[in-house]
């Protein structure tokens, strides 16, 4: 393959995974960064390469269009290559399963906890109601990986990938790692895996610093914006729901 495939991106856990995967394969590609925090997912540009303003995004040579989401673009590079997901079975729906769990519940769940207990938030409902789902989506893990060496059986799988940018939360989540020893043993066997360490290598080369400019650099009203915060929410009575 001649073309390198590339990446639009910033130093997060659902491009990390994307990353991953393409120092797993071993295949030649470019990142490039995507500064959320000042609005850049907004642009005409981007939204021409994903309508829902959210990265990642890969540019592959052998697809018409660019491909968002994390979850189908793993997908779709085990099938180019046939690795990390086997071609039929019962194994490769096992493997569909948790990167389902994944892509419906962990990303989501985990990434409302980061904003509510990480990045500020300050509402004791909500970040309880993402700390209680997080604790659940933490001991499903820990539980299925006491019975299971990879997630989803016998081999390192899309599925680990999917799930182990997110697991490396656990500690800033404030969830104790003695408690989740199958989780830390999978998640060691991970960090120690070489591609790992490229892939590690190019977010902070590529993205880290440019991600925390744009955080650092972000006004109030390129911070609303992202985190979603209007003058047009209705008022936090739920009275939307009954109407
Ligand atoms: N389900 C999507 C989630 C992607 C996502 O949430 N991306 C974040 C960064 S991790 C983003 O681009 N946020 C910008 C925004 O929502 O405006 C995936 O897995 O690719």
């Amino acid at each position: 393959m001649s073309q390198p495939l590339i990446v639009y991106g910033m130093h997060s856990p659902n491009v990390r995974k994307v990353v991953i995967m393409l120092e797993e394969l071993e295949l030649p590609f470019e990142l490039r960064h995507v500064a959320v925090f000042k609005g850049e997912q907004f642009t005409p540009e981007f939204l021409a390469l994903n309508p829902l303003a959210k990265v990642p995004v890969l540019l592959d040579p052998e697809l018409e269009e660019p491909l968002a989401e994390s979850g189908a673009i793993l997908f779709w590079l085990a099938e180019r290559t046939g690795k990390l997901l086997p071609a039929q079975g019962g194994a490769r729906y096992r493997i569909m399963q948790w990167l389902m769990v994944q892509m419906a519940a962990i990303g989501p769940m985990l990434g409302q906890l980061n904003h509510f207990q990480l990045l500020g938030g300050s509402e004791p409902y909500a970040s309880g109601r993402y700390a209680a789902q997080a604790k659940r989506l933490y001991r499903l893990l820990d539980d299925r990986l006491a019975q299971h060496e990879w997630i989803a059986g016998n081999s390192y799988s899309i599925a680990d990938i999917a799930i182990y940018p997110w697991a490396r939360y656990l500690e800033q989540h404030r969830f104790d790692p003695a408690s989740h020893p199958a989780l830390m043993r999978w998640r060691n066997g991970i960090d120690a895996r070489p591609a790992i360490t490229r892939a590690n290598a190019r977010m902070d080369a590529d993205f880290t610093a440019k991600t925390n400019e744009a955080r650092f650099n972000a006004t109030p009203a390129d911070l609303d914006r992202f985190f979603g915060r209007t003058e047009t929410m209705p008022p936090a009575d739920f009275s939307i729901v009954t109407r």
